[in-house]
């Protein structure tokens, strides 16, 4: 029963279509606890940093466009296995085969704006909770 940290980001049509209380609220009521939250605007620097595994791909530039566009919300969740967990309620990346009951199977269509982001293992987790969040934002 690893008790673990991740990052959670509603992107920018998550935050413009008014889905911030809703995604959070899914992780408060899954059991996890919050250590840190945020309401921001992603600088295109933030944007390469977080996707840098990306940056071959064709799709790095729409997609630091797109996390860029607008406010984003960031939050650390904490709780058991938070990483997988997050991960398992956001659902697959491309929402069309996100199951239903997933955040991307509820609330997405598109693969580009799939509405949440969550980090991919322990150590993706803290590089990005370190990229978006100083040590004194972090609650304890
Ligand atoms: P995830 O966000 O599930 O970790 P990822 O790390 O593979 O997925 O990709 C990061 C984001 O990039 C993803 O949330 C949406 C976008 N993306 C991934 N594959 C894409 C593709 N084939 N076309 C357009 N955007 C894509
Ligand atoms: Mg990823």
């Amino acid at each position: 029963m690893a008790i673990e940290r991740t990052l959670v980001l509603v992107k920018p049509n998550g935050v413009e279509r008014g889905l911030v209380g809703e995604v959070t609220a899914r992780f408060e009521r899954r059991g996890f606890v919050l250590k840190g939250l945020k309401l921001l605007r992603a600088a295109p620097e933030l944007a390469e940093e977080h996707y840098e595994e990306h940056r071959e791909k064709a799709f790095f530039g729409e997609l630091v466009a797109f996390l860029t566009s607008g406010p984003i919300v960031a939050m650390v969740v904490e709780g058991v296995s938070a990483v997988q967990v997050a991960r398992s309620m956001m659902g697959a990346t491309d929402p069309v085969s996100a199951a239903p009951g997933t955040i991307r199977g509820d609330y997405a269509l598109e693969i580009g704006e799939n509405v949440v982001h969550g980090s991919d293992s322990v150590a993706s987790a803290e590089r990005e909770i370190a990229l978006y969040f100083s040590a004194s934002e972090l609650l304890p």
